[in-house]
Formats: structure tokens, C-alpha cells, sequence
């Protein structure tokens, strides 16, 4: 993204630490107790994270910082697509690995960052369209979400898909050129890869009740009411000398969806506002139930990709800023939650398909009754989406095919997690080769898009 630089104002750092110590003073009171980020946010039940870049876990001065004030952690580039599928089908591990190991040994859970963007895509994938990128961008999901299965307490399974300015509309890029559902069908790949992982669309400049964030609001609500498996909405805030004084209104309606929300790389211009507008964010957190967690983008002033702007919570001596004790102060003086489990939607939950690499214990005998199928349509006028739950029966699947006939004018469009044979009439579609075998009884999904409609079509599932 190419974020507009603001001028830097010029303010001194006796200023900014008098806005500091006024703000202690107001609030010593109430606070509680915690003398670090990650202590302080964990007595109110959320995380305090920060980005890594790889190369700075060998800094003895910044891995002395992250583990003392950080309980979570993000790779700053390296569970991107370039890095971890540098050529097709040739995934790299390495850096993403190293950060998990990190994690592990130091009490932090982990944020996923990001298995689809339409920034840091590898040559290959930029050079691909239509169904091909549609195919690779889902195999990209699934492997990867598969390999770090487990280990991810939230992906952003989606990064930056809306456009800047005032059409509250989706970014054109070669992803969304493969179609409109492009999102829906990541995020469904990506609850079968790793059911136990929070699924998050993240994007920068919803920093309020913005066109942007609207458009956003729009597309989550809609993803509620239709299942799509989406539990959480990040809210990167790479702020300026302000904060829009709806930026905790926005993240209560989107709350209000039944998503968790959580900020997800925090960094603010330096001046005479930084500690405030630290301290105006993590208090929006606090006081939205919903907020499990706030990243900072980077540790020090020196590793943030801000360059200059000095836009973190750290200075590059290790020393803590103004901001920082304006952000504890904001944490200890906020109510507490219990964090919730993710609201089903209303319609199906996620689909819980086993992981590509986990095949069932036995290979099933083939049997025609050996699986079942049902369909959830969203309809209207013109066109539809089908979600599909496949059920195996008692002797499992190595295989399984769903035939639907539709009726004259309806025609498929797209697919996601199947490959349609045909378009018009009798539709025949087929597992991919990660969701081919399950077990007795275990379930997966599949859907497709159409013009006409597409009501009362009843699929019928024969398991090979
Ligand atoms: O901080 C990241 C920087 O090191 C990379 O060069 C850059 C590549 O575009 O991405 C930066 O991180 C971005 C994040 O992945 C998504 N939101 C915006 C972040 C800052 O550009």
C-alpha cells in the first residue's frame, strides 16, 4: 500500500511527556498493577503483540523488549505468499517456522499475516489469471494454513481487499478479477486447513465510519448472515497527528456482527499527539468487549517500516517512549473481559473438514450410498450462491462427486473447494484433492456461484 506520508510535527519531548505524566496522574486511581504491556493487557483478558522481522531475532536488544513486553507475535513479512511459495508448489517455511519456534518458547501465541494479498504476491502468481490464479490462490490457503495448523490464533486470511476513497468498493486486482467470491472462498478454505484458527479480513484506513470501513461492514454482515466462516476483522491503524473521534463506534458496529475485532499494526506519526492518539486507541480497544488484541507494526523506532516517522512505542535504545506509558496507563485503567467464543452465524457453521495431510486411518471401500449432500442457497434476483456440506457415510470417502441439475436459464459461474464439471443443466462436481477422503460421518463444504436461479435444486452425492 502506499500510505501518505504526514509532515512530522515538530514537538518537543518535554511536551510530550508532560501529556504523559498528566495522564498517569488522572488515572493512577483505578489502574491495576501491570508494569508491562503484555501483563497489563492479559489482566484485561486481551493480547499485547507486535510485528518481528525475522532478521531482529538475533538483536539481543530487541528480542530483550519483545519478550519482556509482547505475548504475541506477527510475521512482518515472512508467512506472506512470496515467502512461503516462492515458486508453485514449492513452499518455504523457514522464516514463518522460526517465528512459530519463537512463540512457543516464550508464551506467545501467533498471528497469521496474510495468506492472500494483492501486495508481496510471487512472480508466478502475479502473472496469473481466471481460474489458474483462482485454483493456485486456493491451494496457497490450504497449504499453508495446513502446514502452520494448530499454531495460528488468528489469520488474516484476506489482506486490503477494499479500495481507498469514497466508492466502498472492492480493490481491482488479478484476485478479484477471478471473481467476487474470491474472499468468501479463501475464508472457507481456511477453516477447513485449520478449524482452530480465528479467520480475520484486515485492512488499513477503517480507522472510523469511513466509505471504506462501510463497504467492509457491508461485506462482513453479509458473510454472517450467509455462514461464511469469518470470526474476527482487523484494523491495521497506521495513524497520523489524529484519530477520528468514531474510531471506537466503528469497532463496536462491526463488534456488533459478531466478530471479535482487534488492532493489528498500530503505528502513529511522532509529535505532540503520538502518546494520545496510543492511548486514544488502546482505550477504544478496552472499552469495546470484542477487542481481543492490539499489534503494534514493529518494536523500535528503528525497525518500523515508517522510516522516520518514529512511529512506535520503543526508541531505538530500547528506552520506552511517552507513548508507551500512555498505552500501559490506557491498558490498567480499562475494564476487563472474559474473552467470548466467536458467535456462529446464523446459518452453517464453518465447514470442519481434516486437513489435506491427515487422511482418514483405513481407505473406505467405494459404496454408492456412501455419501450425503445438502445445499444452503443465497438468492437473488439474477443470480445466487450454493454452499454445499458433503456428510460421509459410515464407510468414509476416497472421493465423492455432487451432481445438481439446474433449472433452464441458471448457469454456474464459479467454484470453490470442488471442480465443476459443465455449467448449465446437470452440474457434476468433484472433490479437489484435499477433501476427497473423509472419515465416517466427517463433513466438508463446497460452493459455487450462478446466474438465474437456482432454487429448489436438490444435489446428489456418490462417493468413490
Ligand atoms: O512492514 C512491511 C514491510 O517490511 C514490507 O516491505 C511491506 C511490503 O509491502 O509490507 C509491510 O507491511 C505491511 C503489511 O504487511 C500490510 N499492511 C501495511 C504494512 C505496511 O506497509
Amino acid at each position: 500500500m502506499n500510505h501518505k506520508r504526514v509532515l512530522r510535527l515538530a514537538v518537543t519531548v518535554a511536551a510530550t511527556s508532560a501529556l504523559a505524566a498528566g495522564m498517569t496522574m488522572t488515572l493512577t486511581s483505578t489502574a491495576s498493577a501491570g508494569t508491562t504491556l503484555k501483563a497489563s493487557a492479559a489482566e484485561k483478558g486481551r493480547y499485547f503483540g507486535a510485528a518481528v522481522a525475522g532478521q531482529k531475532l538475533s538483536d539481543n536488544t530487541y528480542v530483550t523488549i519483545l519478550n519482556r513486553e509482547f505475548n504475541s507475535v506477527v510475521a512482518e513479512n515472512d508467512m506472506k505468499w512470496d515467502a512461503t511459495e516462492p515458486q508453485q508448489g514449492r513452499f518455504v517455511y523457514t522464516g514463518g517456522d522460526r517465528l512459530v519456534s519463537h512463540a512457543q518458547a516464550n508464551g506467545q501465541s501467533v498471528r497469521g499475516h496474510a495468506l492472500l494479498w494483492y501486495q508481496q504476491q510471487p512472480g508466478w502468481a502475479q502473472n496469473m489469471s481466471g481460474s489458474a490464479l483462482r485454483s493456485a490462490m486456493i491451494n496457497h490457503v490450504t497449504q499453508v494454513a495446513t502446514h502452520f495448523r494448530g499454531k495460528i490464533h488468528s489469520w488474516d486470511v484476506v489482506n486490503e481487499a477494499f479500495a481507498d476513497g469514497n466508492s466502498g468498493a472492492r480493490r481491482d486486482s488479478n484476485l478479484q478479477r477471478t471473481g467476487n467470491d474470491w474472499i468468501e472462498a479463501a475464508f472457507y478454505a481456511a477453516r477447513a486447513a485449520d478449524p482452530g484458527a480465528k479467520l480475520c479480513y484486515n485492512d488499513y484506513n477503517t480507522d472510523g465510519i469511513n466509505a471504506k470501513s462501510t463497504g467492509i461492514y457491508n461485506m462482513v454482515r453479509d458473510f454472517r448472515s450467509r455462514g461464511v466462516p469469518i470470526d474476527c476483522v482487523g484494523f491495521q491503524s497506521h495513524l497520523g497527528t489524529s484519530l477520528a473521534s468514531d474510531y471506537q463506534a466503528n469497532l463496536q458496529r462491526f463488534a456488533d456482527l459478531g466478530v471479535d475485532v482487534q488492532i493489528t499494526e498500530l503505528d502513529v506519526m511522532s509529535g505532540g499527539n503520538q502518546a494520545n492518539i496510543f492511548a486514544g486507541v488502546t482505550r477504544a480497544c478496552m472499552n469495546v468487549s470484542r477487542c481481543t488484541g492490539i499489534t503494534t507494526w514493529g518494536v523500535r523506532d528503528c525497525d518500523s517500516w515508517r522510516g522516520s516517522d518514529n512511529a512506535l512505542l520503543f526508541e531505538c535504545s530500547g528506552n520506552k517512549k511517552a507513548a508507551y506509558t500512555s498505552v500501559l496507563n490506557a491498558l490498567n485503567a480499562g475494564p476487563g473481559i472474559t474473552p467470548s467464543p466467536t458467535t456462529p452465524g446464523p446459518t452453517t457453521p464453518g465447514p470442519t473438514t481434516p486437513p489435506p495431510t491427515t487422511p482418514p486411518p483405513t481407505t473406505p471401500p467405494p459404496g454408492p450410498d456412501g455419501c450425503t449432500a445438502s445445499v444452503s442457497l443465497n438468492s437473488w434476483t439474477g443470480g445466487f450462491v450454493a454452499s454445499v456440506k458433503v456428510t460421509a457415510g459410515s464407510a468414509g470417502t476416497n472421493g465423492w462427486n455432487v451432481s445438481v441439475t439446474l433449472p433452464g436459464g441458471a448457469s454456474v459461474t464459479n467454484t470453490w473447494s470442488a471442480t465443476a464439471s459443465g455449467s448449465t443443466g446437470t452440474v457434476r462436481f468433484t472433490n479437489v484433492n484435499y477433501n476427497g477422503r473423509l472419515g465416517a460421518g466427517q463433513v466438508t463444504e463446497f460452493g459455487f456461484q450462478g446466474t438465474g436461479s437456482a432454487a429448489g435444486v436438490t444435489p446428489t452425492c456418490t462417493a468413490s
